[in-house]
């Protein structure tokens, strides 16, 4: 299911056979929690080269509901996408709900945001609902933590993730479909390294690194992804869960990541930040861009100042030209990364990428 093409101390390129075809890595995913990219049609990204995105069980079964995605065949048809889809299981979104969800030995408990109606998330629950929504690639349920967590409770938020686990696997997955266990572990060395160790002893397809990227300064998001790899199986993919800034995948990846996803791309369009290869990211409402008549970098169709001007007019195009153009970047990203691997340019890659978005005043 997964084939390492090259593997090397900077990384290591690969690719995932799924049921909705093949997808190299390292690979981004772009987010569509509710079945949806904001703003760009999902045929756009399939032009981009696009062939794996996300949706969230949590969300999708608190709307439209399974009975819906059950009785139309499942997620690709009802959002017209023949590509491969990652569920992620909702544990991270339930989590933040805070006040009102409980943790239970069984699951979690939580309201609708929407209408209140009490839910209980369990592991076996959430394994079935991927398997009506079609999902190419189930996660697991989890607990994630916030930062700072203490030793004890991430103890206990990993002893329970482990659990569950163990109940997601004991429901018979759809014939094709993968399935994830995630790492947590809090912030402790020791640890992130038990969790490790002890999610590869259960027979997951691949490993994902949860509960990081939540507020943690990044040297230790580093140290602790670097233990986690060091005790996951080297043949397995490895998902890091949330992290899209284009400083920290090229880091990560030059440790042996295969995966990201993340809606900060998408977001900062939509707020107005537009990636650019030449200038790092532009804050396009700024005045400076007026009567900037240089072409887009992915869309030369359209210039700066076009795209200032929607902005500032508050035209819904400008919302989409600007996602596309970031979805854009962020496969042109993946793709140079893939390529830096292969051809042992990883250093000057990050190099470049740090200095188009760390030294640059935004
Ligand atoms: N767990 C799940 N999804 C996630 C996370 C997690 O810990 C994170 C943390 N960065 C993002 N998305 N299930």
């Amino acid at each position: 299911m997964f084939e390492i093409f090259k593997e090397t101390d900077k990384g290591r390129t690969g690719q995932l056979s799924l049921n909705h075809g093949i997808v190299t890595t390292p690979v981004y995913m772009p987010v569509a929690t509710r079945g949806a990219i904001r703003v760009a049609p999902l045929n756009e990204l399939k032009q981009l080269g696009y062939s794996l995105i996300l949706n969230n069980t949590y969300h999708l079964v608190l709307r439209p509901g399974l009975e819906v995605l059950e009785k139309i065949g499942g997620t690709h048809r009802f959002m017209g996408w023949d590509k491969n889809v990652l569920t992620d299981s909702g544990g991270f979104q339930i989590y933040s709900l805070k006040h009102s969800m409980k943790i239970r030995n069984n699951g979690l408990e939580f309201r609708s945001p929407i209408d209140g109606t009490k839910f209980f998330f369990t592991p076996e629950f959430v394994a079935r609902a991927q398997n009506i929504i079609g999902s190419d690639i189930a996660m697991q349920l989890d607990v994630c933590l916030g930062y700072p967590a203490s030793e004890s409770e991430a103890k206990k938020a990993m002893d329970v993730t482990l659990r569950w686990g163990e109940r997601f696997l004991s429901v018979e997955p759809l014939q094709g479909q993968k399935r994830f266990g995630i790492v947590q572990g809090g912030f402790s060395k020791r640890l992130r390294r038990e969790s490790a160790a002890l999610t590869a002893s259960l027979p997951f397809d691949g490993f994902a690194i949860g509960g990081l990227s939540v507020g943690e300064p990044e040297e230790l998001m580093y140290e602790l992804t670097y233990e986690v790899l060091d005790a996951l199986p080297k043949q397995a993919p490895k998902y890091m869960m949330g992290v899209g800034d284009p400083v920290q995948i090229v880091e990560l990846a030059s440790m042996g990541i295969d995966m990201f996803d993340c809606v900060q791309p998408t977001r900062h369009a939509r707020h107005g930040w537009v990636y650019s290869w030449q200038d790092g990211p532009q804050v396009i409402v700024r005045g400076k861009y007026k009567f900037d008549f240089r072409p887009l970098e992915y869309q030369p169709q359209y210039t700066y100042g076009y795209l200032h001007h929607l902005f500032k007019a508050g035209e819904p195009l400008g919302l989409f030209v600007a996602t596309v153009e970031n979805l854009s970047y962020m496969a042109d990203l993946t793709r140079k990364l893939r390529a830096a691997i292969e051809g042992g340019s990883v250093d000057s890659l990050k190099e470049e990428i740090r200095y188009q978005w760390r030294k640059r005043i935004i």
